[in-house]
């Protein structure tokens, strides 16, 4: 049995096994079918375009919150008991996003996530659910072992996705001899810290490469930017507690 905590506060990350069953994993890829398909609804500012391809998506934001079907497997209980081991027994949703990683698709370079969350301490744990088979081929994720320790790293170098800028942690920061692949089964995932520094590389081959990943906090955090842009962020286990998010 896997020491959860131990593996997340030494090494920053873990995977698990058949996190969804297999009739969950077909369901939510049939609604993200209807998605890209317009069939099922999802507002336009959530979604990104492949810069390869326009007419195919990149990325999908926010699926919990528009669909209750994701909403309900983010609550799932296997999901909920490895993450309170984790992070302890007061567990909120900051939010998630699908990743789609067409045959083709680009990279995602080496950047931590807390420096994009306006939570603190920097202490949040993503699952990332592997919706089809993830492969070193087709763009599997890659980790540092225990940068997570490192804090928060500058984030001061350009990336352009298409034509969109964003930024990603210096090479000459990153310890990329340690990395490791993260390759899963379908229906399996892995657990890591937001502070962990990781990337994925760009998908070479005919497969498509789907991770949906679900962001999680404790309920004690707190919001880092102004009040009147605090989300409802919802519980999934425990308490709320004053002045927290
Ligand atoms: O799925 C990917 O390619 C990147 C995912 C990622 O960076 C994340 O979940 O934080």
């Amino acid at each position: 049995m896997i020491d959860y905590l131990k593996e997340f506060e030494d090494k920053g990350f873990f995977t698990c096994a058949d996190i969804l069953n297999e009739s969950e994993r077909e369901e939510l890829l049939s609604n993200i079918y209807q998605i890209e398909r317009n069939v099922l609804g999802h507002p336009v500012n959530k979604k990104e375009m492949d810069p390869n391809n326009t007419s195919r998506l990149r990325k999908i934001n926010d699926l919990t919150l528009n669909h209750q079907y994701f909403f309900e497997i983010s609550k799932k209980t296997e999901i909920l008991n490895v993450i309170e081991k984790c992070i302890g027994p007061d567990i909120k949703l900051f939010g998630d996003q699908l990743f789609m990683k067409p045959p083709g698709g680009v990279e995602k370079t080496s950047h931590q996530d807390s420096p994009y969350f306006p939570i603190s301490p920097m202490n949040l744990i993503t699952c990332w659910i592997a919706l089809e088979d993830v492969t070193e081929e087709n763009g599997c994720m890659k980790f540092i072992p225990g940068s997570h320790q490192l804090g928060a790293l500058p984030h001061s170098e350009k990336w352009m996705v298409g034509n969109r800028e964003d930024m990603c942690i210096p090479k000459d920061l990153i310890q990329d001899k340690d990395e490791v692949s993260i390759c899963l089964k379908a229906g399996s995932a892995s657990f890591h810290h937001s502070l962990l520094v990781h990337r994925s590389g760009s998908n070479k081959s005919p497969h498509s490469r789907k991770g949906w990943a679900i962001h999680y906090m404790s309920s004690k955090s707190k919001w880092t930017d102004s009040d009147d842009l605090k989300p409802n962020f919802p519980l999934l286990r425990g308490a709320s507690h004053p002045d927290c998010v």
